[in-house]
């Protein structure tokens, strides 16, 4: 196993206090691997979203798919990235959002996920696979510390359930050209939380 002590030892930390704990693992999954899930994740249904913004629809900037981990249908790379998140982690995650950005115009609004959609203690996981892309984590309140972190493929980021009371997290566009990336999030769900409606009221 590439990293036997991944949640308990300070390895990849990026904060560790009282608001909660990010870790970063570059190379948790190795680059050939993380190539081939995202070749065939990029070829699964993805879906093109509309959402109500300021009174007007508008399209979200990016395309989106979920699943269950226990679908059947559960697409083979996933079945096999979950597997190597569970086996990193020892986390049982119970589902899957995915997000296909596909160029720099591509982006996730500042967020946090809704608490009430988390598993209570369970941090999400967030592998990213194709093109490097930033991730900006910001603090709610002042000072309103900020860490960027650059999400390369293959790495894992680890945000605990305690930092989404206390932080927003964002991937913004860039005028820098820029591949297609792939993000898959890995969260428990707590039973009968649908997924729906799972961002704040800045997202688009
Ligand atoms: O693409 C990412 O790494 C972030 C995705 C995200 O924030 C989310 O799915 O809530």
């Amino acid at each position: 196993m590439a990293h036997p002590d991944l949640l308990g030892s300070d390895h990849g930390l990026l904060l560790d206090d009282a608001s909660g704990r990010i870790r970063y693992m570059p190379g948790a999954v190795a680059a050939e691997r993380a190539q081939v899930w995202f070749a065939q994740l990029q070829r699964i249904e993805w879906h093109a979203e509309r959402r109500e913004m300021y009174g007007r629809e508008v399209d979200v900037p990016r395309l989106t798919a979920s699943f269950r981990l226990d679908d059947p249908a559960l697409p083979a790379a996933l079945r096999e990235a979950a597997d190597a998140v569970l086996g990193l982690t020892k986390l049982a995650f119970n589902s899957a959002g995915l997000n296909l950005y596909r160029d720099g115009h591509d982006s996730v609004a500042p967020h946090n996920d809704h608490l009430d959609e988390l598993q209570r203690g369970y941090p999400i996981a967030l592998l990213s696979l194709g093109a490097t892309r930033r991730m900006t984590i910001r603090a709610k309140q002042p000072p309103r510390r900020v860490l960027n972190v650059d999400l390369e493929p293959g790495s894992l980021l680890l945000m605990s359930w305690r930092t989404q009371r206390h932080y927003d997290h964002a991937i913004p566009k860039t005028r820098t050209p820029v591949g297609a990336r792939i993000s898959v999030a890995f969260r428990r769900r707590p039973q009968g939380a649908s997924g729906a409606g799972f961002y704040g009221t800045n997202e688009a």
